[in-house]
């Protein structure tokens, strides 16, 4: 297997920025060392019957203590940029006041990865809310956007200058959908009403700590992470065709459409949820739909689907189609479709960055290898997707493979390895997959062109 990049592609441009991409709670373990709080997801893993196998964060790839050869691992991959994230629990106590060690963790990480010259992309919210502000409501609570932008205040005035991209929220649509409305995450709610209120808090408290940005470190790009889906069917009535349209609708117009356009998609609430209006306040669009530097698009797969008979649709596993190890169809055309479809639609769309794109195989280690020839041709056909769509007039500059190496994926904790890197968790030994070294010859053949 080979990482085939035609001439012609946007990849050689050394502009384009490629990059791996990580999050804390899913790498960093040291889950109570040097003050940091408990999160939602320390509490949700110790639940039994909520993560496979009962796996927690607690350990993880235990980064907290190992970062500095973490560090030296991506310098050896060759790569652009480093997406991580910022654990809130770990840099802000209860009363709002900073936890100095936690920050000096993020400053001296980040120190370590610009003095090799690697690009720093830091997400402020991928997931792991304090324990304590769900305990007074979480998202449902109008309060936590505040929090938020409080949080987003403190982090940008202490890091401020040695960021280059920072990211408000990950995927909102995870947070509110699988947080509040499918209990697939943390903390576990099962409510559409909430996850409608989730979600306008999510992207208020985004907007609000897009202003402390912007105030704390001008020199730096802003935006926000969102998931993406492509829905597509494969029946023939109509209703079938509107149930592929209402999954785009719900997964994608719902976030982009307040972010972009300044209002929610009527339809969302009028067809697919009866009643779960938002609880928009004078003056909150005005404040969600403030301009991007850029926008983060995360990519997986599409999803098949068909009319209920009831207005609304139902998923329908196509057959003899390919999947990685989260049972996700591989489907590289999605990706080009959605981003020449959101440069088509939205007039104010920013420059993209592929955020994160990836995918879970059965990786062993054998004879000191680990042959992801699956994963290798996965993102062979997505950055081809990229490309396409680049060539066809859409603006997009960077991509970040999901993920650095193996770790904590959420409800399926270590049985699903996204890694370019493999973890072996008894020993926390990293050995680097041959998608890693074809990503690192690859970038040492565009860096030494002149
Ligand atoms: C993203 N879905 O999560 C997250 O940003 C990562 O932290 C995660 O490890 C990665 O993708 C792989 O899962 C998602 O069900 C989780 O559609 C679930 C979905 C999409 C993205």
């Amino acid at each position: 297997e080979t990482f085939d990049v035609p001439p012609d592609s946007v990849l050689w441009r050394r502009d384009f920025l490629l990059g791996v991409a990580t999050a804390a709670y899913q790498i960093e373990g040291a889950v109570d060392e040097d003050g940091r709080l408990p999160s939602i997801w320390d509490t949700f893993s110790a639940t039994p019957g909520k993560v496979l196998r009962g796996d927690t964060g607690a350990v993880a790839c235990d980064h907290y203590h190992r970062w500095r050869d973490d560090v030296d691992l991506i310098a050896a991959l060759n790569v652009d940029a480093y997406r991580l994230s910022i654990a809130w629990p770990r840099v802000m106590d209860r009363d709002g006041r900073a936890n100095e060690k936690g920050i000096a963790f993020y400053r001296e990480l980040l120190q370590a990865l610009r003095a090799r010259g690697i690009r720093t992309s830091v997400t402020l919210y991928h997931w792991d809310l304090p324990q304590h502000l769900e305990d007074a409501g979480g998202w449902c609570n109008r309060a936590t956007a505040y929090r938020f932008a409080e949080y987003a205040d403190l982090v940008s005035r202490e890091l401020a200058g040695l960021v280059d991209f920072w990211s408000t929220l990950n995927e909102p649509w995870c947070s509110a959908m699988h947080g509040y409305g499918t209990g697939h995450h943390a903390p576990g709610h099962t409510s559409v009403t909430e996850a409608s209120a989730a979600m306008h808090h999510l992207l208020l408290g985004h907007g609000l700590a897009l202003q402390a940005l912007r105030r704390n470190d001008p020199a730096s790009q802003k935006g926000i992470v969102l998931n993406v889906g492509r829905g597509t069917t494969d029946g023939d009535r109509p209703e079938d065709r509107r149930a592929a349209e209402l999954f785009e609708l719900q997964h994608n117009d719902w976030v982009l459409d307040p972010l972009l356009k300044g209002s929610y998609p009527a339809a969302l609430f009028e067809q697919l949820w009866q009643g779960a209006e938002p609880p928009v306040e004078e003056g909150d669009l005005a404040i969600i739909a403030a301009p991007l530097d850029f926008l983060g698009i995360n990519y997986y797969f599409r999803t098949n689907v068909r009319g209920d008979g009831n207005g609304g649709y139902v998923e329908v596993d196509l057959e003899g189609v390919e999947r990685t190890q989260m049972g996700w169809e591989v489907y590289p055309e999605g990706l080009a479709h959605l981003l020449v479809g959101f440069h088509e639609r939205y007039a104010s769309l920013p420059p993209i960055y592929i955020t994160e794109n990836g995918m879970a195989c059965d990786d062993e280690v054998m004879d000191g290898h680990v042959v992801d020839g699956q994963r290798i041709a996965f993102l062979n056909r997505h950055l081809a997707a990229v490309d396409r769509a680049v060539k066809a007039g859409v603006d997009v500059r960077g991509y970040y493979i999901w993920s650095l190496m193996d770790n904590f994926e959420w409800a399926f904790g270590y049985e699903r390895r996204f890694g370019i890197v493999h973890v072996d968790y008894a020993t926390q030994r990293r050995t680097v997959k041959r998608s890693a070294e074809l990503v690192r010859d690859f970038l040492a053949r565009r860096n030494g062109r002149s």
